[in-house]
């Protein structure tokens, strides 16, 4: 059974996450399950696609799935890896693909949620990003998802503290769109979905493309991209790396040692 529902209204894709004994946390045939809803609408060249989390839902998704995080001296995250092909899975998507948030959202899943086109969340949804409750040697290309559409204080501020922010404080920050009652939540972004449908599609692909490619040119040299995956290797082969996952198997909080 797949791990995501699928539904199509005219020219709009509707993906809703479907693994609710697991609040909908990331793990690898999730991601799949995603990517290959995303790649059936593409077929049948939608021209908006809504990714969101069945109504009601407290958790629109807890993140990775911790216990598919390597035990240490791996990368958690590298190219391959399911959270960073099911982002690209978005960023590449012809066609907006907006975020209908509704509940919590966890670490990747919050790199998830920015690396689609618009965001718009029900009241009282909350954003958390959260490497530092776990000890994860978050990667590059994840940290770029994050702070291009958002102050980097503000991440800063949610990244060093893994303090959620609430829909409000997200809406004046520019992480979403707009925010509404969850009651009307999905016909505010079906009406923006709509709008989409009925415009010039290749100028929208186009333009999609576009300010994707703007928005990650960033130079970085190969010396510095060197630099920073060694010290993301000091991270992930750390005993911090190992003390975040057992503590959260565990059920405990964490003491992290700074080795
Ligand atoms: C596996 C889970 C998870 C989960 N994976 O329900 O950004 S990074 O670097 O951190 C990145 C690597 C990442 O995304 O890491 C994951 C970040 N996610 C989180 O930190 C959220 C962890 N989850 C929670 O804090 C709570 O589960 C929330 C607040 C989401 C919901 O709390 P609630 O009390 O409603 P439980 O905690 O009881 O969770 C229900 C079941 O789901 C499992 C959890 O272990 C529990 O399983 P058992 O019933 O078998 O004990 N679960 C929750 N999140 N990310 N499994």
């Amino acid at each position: 059974m797949s791990l995501v529902i699928t539904e199509i209204k005219s020219f709009t894709g509707i993906i809703t996450l479907n693994n609710p004994s697991k609040l909908n946390a990331l793990c690898k045939e999730l991601i799949n399950d995603l990517i290959a809803a995303l790649n059936q609408m593409k077929e049948r060249q939608l021209r908006c696609v809504i990714l969101r989390a069945p109504a009601g839902s407290k958790v629109f998704s807890a993140g990775h799935d911790i216990s598919e995080l390597p035990k240490g001296s791996r990368d958690p995250l590298s190219y391959e890896d399911p959270l960073r092909r099911g982002i690209r899975a978005i960023q590449s998507f012809p066609t907006p693909v907006i975020a209908m948030v509704e509940g919590s959202v966890w670490g990747g899943a919050f790199e998830l949620v920015m690396s689609c086109d618009m965001i718009y969340a029900a009241e009282g949804s909350t954003f958390a990003m959260t490497p530092a409750n776990l000890g994860v040697a978050y990667d590059i290309v994840g940290i770029h998802n994050l702070i291009r559409d958002c102050s980097l204080h503000v991440i800063k501020e949610m990244v060093f503290t893994a303090r959620s922010v609430s829909a409000e404080r997200a809406l004046q920050t520019g992480i979403v769109n707009r925010i509404a009652p969850a009651a009307e939540l999905e016909a505010v972004v079906m009406e923006i979905a709509e709008l989409i449908s009925v415009k010039a599609p290749l100028s929208i692909t186009l333009i999609k493309e576009e300010l994707r490619v703007l928005n990650e040119a960033n130079p970085l040299t190969p010396d510095e991209f060197e630099r920073l995956q060694y010290m993301r290797r000091v991270v992930y082969d750390s005993d911090d790396a190992k003390e975040g996952i057992a503590a959260f198997v565990e059920k405990r909080k964490p003491v992290f040692n700074g080795r």
